[in-house]
């Protein structure tokens, strides 16, 4: 980093264009998550196994814009979540901490009708708030958080988060969240995981 935070960033990173109908920005690598990636993460594994014998959907994208910078400097991603269930469960996305266990980050729901699983790492309290079209989500730090889509078009959200935040994906994979989200009586319905 020297003396000018400003002249240190691309030209391309500091203005992006998105469209909420793909995760895409610009020519920035989109990671690709699908349905054999997340076999861990569905409640439901004999119903997972079902739909990989024939098929491997793909279930969400996520392009990141990461800056140069230190201290005090912000990172973002574009995420899409596509539509659908595995069993009774709702399409979601792998879900996790930051390695930075303080940072917290802020959703920007862009399009479609979904939520976010949001549990306290210390007491395992937690909660399904509504991440959806002209709604902001605040995920304080030490929570874990997944987004789950429970309408019937694409998610797309953009998260933005302080650079040095990190992702621990292993706290998740060991414990999994305490709640599913299952559509019960065609709603969406929150429940412990059994
Ligand atoms: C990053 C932010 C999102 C997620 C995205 C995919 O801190 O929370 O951009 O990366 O929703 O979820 P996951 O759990 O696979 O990273
Ligand atoms: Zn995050």
């Amino acid at each position: 980093m020297s003396a000018s935070p400003l002249l240190d960033i691309r030209p391309e990173d500091l203005a992006v264009a998105f469209d909420p109908a793909t995760a895409h920005l610009g020519d920035r690598p989109t990671v690709r998550r699908h349905l054999a990636d997340l076999r861990e993460s569905f409640a439901d594994r004999a119903a997972c196994d079902v739909v990989l014998a024939n098929e491997n959907p793909l279930l969400y994208e996520v392009t990141a814009v990461e800056p140069a910078g230190g201290d005090g400097q912000l990172h973002y991603g574009l995420g899409i979540l596509y539509p659908g269930r595995v069993g009774d469960e709702y399409y979601l996305t792998k879900g996790h901490y930051h390695s930075h266990r303080p940072a917290a980050e802020v959703y920007v729901g862009l399009r479609g009708e979904g939520g976010m699983l949001l549990e306290d790492e210390a007491t395992g309290e937690s909660r399904f708030v509504p991440l959806r079209r002209n709604t902001i989500v605040y995920v304080p730090g030490h929570t874990a958080h997944r987004t789950v889509n429970t309408g019937s078009e694409p998610l797309a959200y953009l998260g933005i988060y302080p650079a040095n935040a990190g992702h621990d994906y292993g706290a998740i994979a060991e414990r999994n969240f305490r709640k599913i989200v299952v559509e019960r009586e065609g709603k969406p319905t929150v429940v412990d995981r059994r």
